[in-house]
């Protein structure tokens, strides 16, 4: 048996390039789901084309349109103002713009018009079931994890009923719907059917984890996952919502075996009339990260934060405690220069043991291109790490960076 070849340093770029290409990716957090739901899988272009990040832009391009005018329009009309706004009248330099460019170059289509009508015609003959399949090869992944919310009336009717699940889709229990604003959510509780009080009584937790329960049970949850304020603290006595996840959402985590994904630093509907791409950032707490890790010791966390501030601080926190795992460039840090920077410093920080990045589609047709994007920056950054090991003397394999890789981007946490 011959010893597999060490890369040089000139084979190192190509070489991690084709293996990121060819490795199916997890992808651990997105808003898009298993077809058998119906229509909360959003998929094809006027999606894409109205995606928030998007709708974002167009407002600083009609500074004079009121908000009102916008959301009165079909989506088809929106769609048709933000590609004449965003791509005809200028070139589409962001980060979300050229997504779109990606997503529809990588499926064969032209994107050079003016008007969308020719695109339109092409989608008008997909289905959803056969676009999944399409955009699961092209974009290699092995499989997503779901963002399930037992309250959301677009996706609540498809779990009436059991249903065979697509096993690529992944259970995860969101938990804003449940818990935010407390006592706003007791209402909703109480409907559904949980016997919860305003009043945090050991009746109300003891119904909050049979919620919890319930709903992991029914989604066959992997992790429950909540967003979470900048101001989010622990210890925290006062406040209601650190009072519930202690309480209730972390035993039950443990009693499954089940992590908690905490997405902290967002500052919800600073400008309401965007709605959802209203959202802003703040800087978080870690120390708020290192305490829940040290106190909950047998709970795992996954954790992302939205302040690029907060990154180098995340990846000490889980440098001091095993059970914090990061993941992911969260919406305002999924961009290129921001991903290039954070997964430089959690290789330098963290070595393996992170995952770097997650798509956080809201749309079928993102997964084209967020993945495409962040595997180019990742295998260039990995490529540097991997030379750098060259130069201190060790030897690198294609099947050590095929190994590492996995490590990285196809764990399922
Ligand atoms: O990135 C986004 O699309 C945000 O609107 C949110 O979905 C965020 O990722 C979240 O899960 O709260
Ligand atoms: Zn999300």
């Amino acid at each position: 048996m011959t010893a597999e070849p060490k890369l040089t340093a000139r084979q190192l770029p190509s070489a991690v390039r084709r293996e990121l290409d060819a490795l199916p990716i997890t992808d651990v957090h997105t808003h898009i789901y298993d077809p058998a739901l119906g229509p909360v899988l959003l998929w094809g272009l006027d999606e894409l084309l109205t995606y928030h990040y998007l709708v974002a832009e167009v407002f600083r391009c009609r500074p004079e349109m009121a908000t009102g005018d916008f959301w009165a329009l079909s989506k088809t009309a929106q769609a048709d103002l933000i590609w004449d706004e965003l791509f005809v009248k200028r070139s589409p330099l962001s980060e979300a713009c050229r997504g779109v460019l990606t997503a529809l170059i990588s499926i064969g289509l032209d994107p050079h018009v003016r008007t969308l009508a020719p695109l339109r015609r092409w989608f008008a003959k997909q289905n959803a079931r056969d676009y999944v399949d399409l955009v699961f090869d092209k974009a290699n992944l092995r499989r997503v994890y779901m963002t399930n919310d037992p309250f959301d009336p677009a996706e609540a009717p498809g779990w009436a009923q059991p249903f065979a699940r697509d096993p690529r889709f992944l259970g995860v229990l969101r938990l804003d719907s449940a818990l935010m604003n407390w006592p706003e959510p007791a209402a909703r509780l109480a409907g559904a059917g949980f016997r919860v009080e305003e009043a945090l009584s050991g009746q109300t937790i003891a119904e909050l984890r049979r919620y919890l329960n319930v709903w992991c049970d029914r989604f066959e949850a992997r992790y429950m996952a909540i967003s979470l304020p900048p101001s989010f603290r622990y210890p925290a006595v006062q406040s209601p919502l650190t009072n519930l996840l202690v309480k209730a959402v972390l035993p039950v985590a443990e009693a499954r075996g089940i992590p908690l994904a905490m997405m902290i630093g967002v500052r919800k509907l600073v400008n309401p009339a965007l709605r959802l791409a209203g959202d802003s950032l703040g800087v978080s707490d870690v120390e708020t990260v290192e305490q829940l890790a040290r106190d909950f010791p047998k709970n795992r966390f996954l954790i992302t934060m939205l302040a690029r501030e907060n990154m180098h601080g995340l990846c000490i926190a889980a440098r001091k405690f095993a059970n914090i795992l990061p993941f992911g460039c969260w919406w305002f840090l999924n961009n290129p220069s921001l991903i290039d920077e954070i997964t430089r410093m959690r290789l330098e920080l963290l070595g393996l043991s992170f995952v770097p990045q997650h798509s956080d589609a809201r749309v079928l047709d993102q997964l084209l291109y967020k993945w495409s994007h962040s595997r180019a920056i990742i295998a260039g950054v990995l490529s540097e790490k991997y030379a750098g090991l060259l130069d201190a003397g060790w030897a690198v394999t294609r099947s050590e960076i095929r190994r590492d890789l996995g490590l990285l981007l196809d764990v399922a946490p």
